[in-house]
């Protein structure tokens, strides 16, 4: 056995991430394909790649040094639960199974219980960046238990990104939660392009610039506090011209938003724990809207604005510089809305998760990675506990700031019949949370009309019932809620 880490799975996540541990001092990589050709191309391809090559579970389970490390590059669910049976039939107690791929994580936290019944060790981890990131180093998010974190975790540093000189990967928590602290970063990716692609929208009605010119504002923008990856390919994007037509490649893209499920995810995980993730639900139900044409051919012909959207010469510098504010705050909120969730749902499942170690691990190799994630790590170095991150004071700052501009933004949208979800519900948000007083109280009275389902008072303890049918006299009840 001369291999100390194993990739099953050689498509081209699989094979970038084979690449990826075979560039890095003291690794040899046993690689495993379903069908041969994929093993053979890679291994041609790379001839001064360390690659030990296997054609059967056996033979690549015999090439492992132990405790065996595998680390599975498939497609989610079958595919995935497949790789896993053959594993475990060759591999022993103590070895450990790694899921690499995009898995939901109530799959991980029950695939974990029945791969540890057999005394092999099973970790979930979430890995970011695509395929790029999987060969020069991706953000890691793994889970699984403490003893194969001793071995995996040199293995994962050892071919993670690097931001600011610390390895992208962390040992999140046990079983499901590293894929679902990777779920969370997609929500909040969700999230971060549709308020950049509302700012788009917002300046180019506003304002009859180019693409070309916007991307020149995005540029700029990139070098301020809103740095991030995402902007910086927004600039590229909105550069490019299609070499057919000449047009900016954006204007020729049919506007109809894919998705693979991972926002979805988020938003119903989030309905299910209580938490509120507004951002990340209209940026996936914005993607939704935009697939559907026969329903926005119908809706064509409904009436907008009486009057065309367009802002004043004079004021245009200042209206790019209030979209730019209230991306910034709505981009707070978003970032606020994913560690509420990931919170929540330590809470739910147990896991010990430090939030800011994962804000950390973000700032290199994946899709969000950004400066902006410093204040993160630095919001919960200050205060572990803190309950919701936009009140932090970098971020209560920022959102104090930038408020006003919020605010006028989601009119200017409003008015001009813009749409502007994610902006606007990021702001209710902020409105609703800080507000002393919320109709919540008007909700529990019709509860308690049509279903009896009480209420408690501002002013006493208990719990309490309106004879709504009777003589509508108050009486204490049990606490229904
Ligand atoms: P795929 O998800 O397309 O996986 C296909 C590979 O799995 C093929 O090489 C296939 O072999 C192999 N495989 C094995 Br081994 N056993 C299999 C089985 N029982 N059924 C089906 N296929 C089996 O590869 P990918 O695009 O590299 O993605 C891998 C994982 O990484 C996925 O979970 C994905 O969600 C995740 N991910 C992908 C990206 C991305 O940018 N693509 C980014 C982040 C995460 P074959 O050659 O015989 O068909």
């Amino acid at each position: 056995a001369s291999a100390n880490i194993g990739v099953v799975g050689l498509a081209v996540m699989g094979s970038n991430l084979a690449r990826n541990l075979a560039s890095r001092e003291g690794n040899t990589v046993a690689v495993l394909n379903r069908s041969r050709a994929k093993t053979d191309e890679l291994v041609a391809a790379h001839p001064e790649a360390q690659f030990v090559p296997a054609f059967s579970y056996e033979e690549f389970a015999a090439s492992l040094q132990k405790p065996r490390t595998a680390i599975i590059m498939v497609k989610a669910g079958g595919p995935t639960d497949a790789v896993i049976d053959e594993l475990v039939k060759v591999f022993e107690p103590g070895d450990i199974i790694v899921d690499g791929g995009n898995a939901y994580f109530p799959d991980t936290i029950r695939r974990e219980k029945a791969v540890r019944s057999t005394g092999i060790n099973y970790v979930g981890a979430g890995i970011s960046g695509g395929e790029e990131g999987a060969l020069l180093g991706p953000s890691i998010m793994p889970g699984g238990s403490d003893e194969s974190w001793v071995t995996l975790g040199p293995i994962l540093r050892s071919i993670a990104a690097v931001a600011e000189g610390e390895p992208c990967v962390t040992h999140i928590g046990h079983n499901g939660a590293g894929h679902f602290v990777k779920m969370v970063h997609n929500g909040i990716e969700y999230a971060d392009m549709q308020l950049i692609a509302e700012a788009y929208d917002l300046i180019r009605r506003g304002t009859g610039k180019t693409p070309a010119q916007i991307a020149d504002i995005f540029a700029e923008w990139n070098r301020g506090e809103l740095e991030s990856y995402l902007i910086e390919i927004t600039a590229e994007v909105l550069r490019q011209v299609d070499a057919t037509t000449s047009l900016p490649l954006v204007d020729v893209i049919l506007d109809q938003a894919g998705a693979k499920g991972t926002g979805a995810w988020t938003v119903q995980t989030a309905l299910a724990l209580g938490t509120p993730v507004s951002g990340i639900a209209e940026a996936t139900f914005a993607r939704s809207l935009s697939s559907h044409p026969e329903q926005r051919a119908v809706a064509a012909s409904l009436p907008g604005p009486a009057e065309a959207f367009q802002v004043p010469e004079d004021q245009v510098d200042a209206f790019i510089e209030d979209v730019r504010l209230a991306l910034y705050a709505s981009k707070i909120v978003a970032y606020s809305q994913g560690f509420d969730e990931i919170r929540a749902g330590a809470a739910e499942y147990d896991w010990t998760i430090d939030l800011g170690a994962v804000s950390k691990i973000w700032r290199g190799g994946c899709i969000i990675r950004a400066q902006f994630l410093n204040r993160i790590a630095d919001a919960y170095a200050e205060s572990p506990e803190l309950p919701v991150l936009m009140t932090a004071p970098y971020f209560a700052e920022a959102l104090a700031r930038g408020q006003a501009a919020w605010r006028r933004v989601v009119v200017a949208a409003a008015q001009a019949g813009i749409p502007a979800p994610a902006f606007s519900s990021s702001l209710s948000y902020y409105d609703g949370l800080r507000a002393d007083r919320l109709p919540a109280a008007l909700v529990q009275g019709q509860r308690d009309f049509f279903g009896a389902h009480t209420y408690k008072r501002v002013d006493k303890e208990g719990t309490f019932h309106t004879l709504w049918s009777g003589d509508r006299s108050e009486v204490e009840a049990e606490d229904t809620h």
